[in-house]
């Protein structure tokens, strides 16, 4: 059996629970055959040389955990500024907050380089490595320069925008001709997997094979669309813990005489927060009935606080927010309350579980795993509902959510209006539908589907 070595950014230790996520999803595949993690160390060195970082391996169990650091000058262009400041905001379409320098582009090569010289030499021939994410585009491409020919596949977990936008980025081409040196690629949604064949016809002129091969730049590459799950028995499991257990019944407490709507995510400009606070305003004006009632809980955990891009959206978070509750809060209701920090793994599905509704609401998501979370961790005898935006990747599969355009602010406000009155024969039926979706195509389908298609793609 090959062993799998998966590349991502960041590294986590796959047995602690708090790591969450990709880390529990692939610390399955990894343990499985004893597999190797690489990425970078979290380290930041100052006055190091760019391109330049030391190797750390580490056991975790029987997972090797090998990480690089980088200096700072390469942290500032290749993490901040190239991956965060050009390909972050194109890909979810917002080109009015991308920043095109040449000096990002420089490290952007040369960390994916250092990475591919690392990574090298603790490869064996029969490895099967997966990359993840838009900070390794190139990846595949420098290890085949340094000789590599075991199968490399690729999922990118944000969104790949249309080829109109995707050509704003000075190195688009460079970038798609990339993707080739992969055996696979991966994407979250057909939407996404749609704007890739465009692209790579209408640009680079590829010849579609069919069965989703493509021939571009003198090789072949199959690419797919594969939905990222979650592990719906492990949510359960948290759901059903002393933690979670605790959060609910002490919310449940305070909130048994309001409506509580919930919103939790990274506090990132894709995640559509100051339209969600817009549309809850809108709420309480047009429909004063939920006045002393609709009470909106809104976790936004802190993420890239180096750059100006987030702390004005931080800015304009805190000064919504203020509003709402100066124009609408009475002595004894607060209608929102805003709290930039992260709740712990173990108690999130509690309060999921207490949400009359869940507002999901990003302007782009590659796929967004909170709506997913929210399902699970839900009663089915009395469920709460979903709110998501068509602008997810998860809309793709959560047909039974009520989908909403988080531009359209009455109308955003118009669904809350009607999942805050849902009959609960609707609210069953709809959550009914949601589990069986997370379900059929949760985080271990994912990733088995995945390293199937790699371990079967044709090799050119
Ligand atoms: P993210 O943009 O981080 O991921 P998401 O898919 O929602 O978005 O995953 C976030 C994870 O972090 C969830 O497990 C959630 O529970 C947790 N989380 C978020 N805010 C939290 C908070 N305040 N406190 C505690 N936990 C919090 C990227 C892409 C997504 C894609 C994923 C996986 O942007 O579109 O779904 O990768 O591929």
């Amino acid at each position: 059996m090959s062993r799998l070595v998966v590349v991502s950014n960041r590294v986590a230790d796959p047995r602690k629970a708090a790591a969450g996520g990709l880390a529990v999803a692939l610390g399955d595949a990894l343990n499985t055959a004893g597999g190797l993690w690489f990425g970078w160390s979290g380290t930041v060195i100052e006055g190091g040389a760019p391109g330049e970082g030391e190797l750390h391996q580490q056991k975790a169990g029987t997972v090797t955990l090998a990480t690089v650091d980088l200096c700072a000058e390469d942290h500032a262009d290749y993490y901040l500024g190239y991956s965060n400041s050009v390909l972050w905001p194109v890909f979810h379409y917002r080109l009015d907050l991308a920043r095109f320098d040449a000096g990002y582009f420089g490290a952007y090569r040369r960390v994916n380089r250092l990475f591919a010289r690392q990574l090298l030499t603790l490869l064996r021939p029969d490895d099967i490595i997966w990359v993840h994410d838009y900070h390794l585009i190139p990846l595949a491409d420098e290890l085949r320069a340094l000789g590599a020919t075991q199968r490399i596949g690729f999922f990118l977990h944000v969104p790949l925008p249309p080829q109109q936008l995707l050509a704003a980025i000075p190195q688009h081409e460079w970038l798609m001709h990339a993707l080739f040196a992969y055996d696979l690629v991966g994407f979250q949604s057909e939407a996404d997997l749609e704007n890739f064949s465009r692209y790579v016809r209408a640009e680079a002129g590829a010849e579609d094979l069919g069965d989703n091969y493509y021939k571009a730049f003198g090789r072949t590459v199959q690419a797919g669309a594969f939905p990222i799950g979650i592990d719906v028995d492990e949510f359960a499991a948290l759901t059903h813990g002393k933690d979670a257990r605790e959060m609910y019944e002490r919310m449940k407490d305070e909130y048994s005489r309001r409506q509580l709507l919930l919103g939790v995510e990274r506090l990132d400009y894709s995640k559509g927060l100051p339209q969600r606070l817009r549309a809850f305003k809108a709420l309480l004006k047009k429909y004063p009935e939920n006045l002393r009632s609709a009470t909106l809980i809104q976790i936004a955990s802190p993420s890239r606080e180096a750059m100006d891009t987030y702390t004005d959206l931080l800015q304009e978070l805190e000064s919504l927010c203020g509003a709402i509750n100066g124009d609408f809060g009475e002595l004894d209701w607060m209608p929102v309350r805003y709290m930039h920090r992260n709740v712990a793994r173990k108690r999130l599905p509690g309060l999921y579980r207490v949400a009359r509704v869940a507002l999901v609401t990003p302007l782009r998501d590659g796929m967004n795993l909170v709506a997913k979370e929210f399902i699970a961790a839900q009663d089915p005898a009395d469920p709460g509902v979903l709110i998501l935006s068509r602008f997810a990747g998860a809309a793709e599969q959560l047909k039974d959510a009520l989908l909403v355009n988080p531009y359209d602010t009455d109308g955003m406000a118009d669904t809350i209006q009607r999942a805050l009155q849902m009959p609960l024969q609707e609210r069953q039926a709809r959550h009914q539908t949601l589990l069986k979706n997370i379900r059929e195509q949760d985080v271990h389908w994912w990733r088995m589907t995945f390293l199937k298609a790699l371990g079967a793609a044709a090799r050119g």
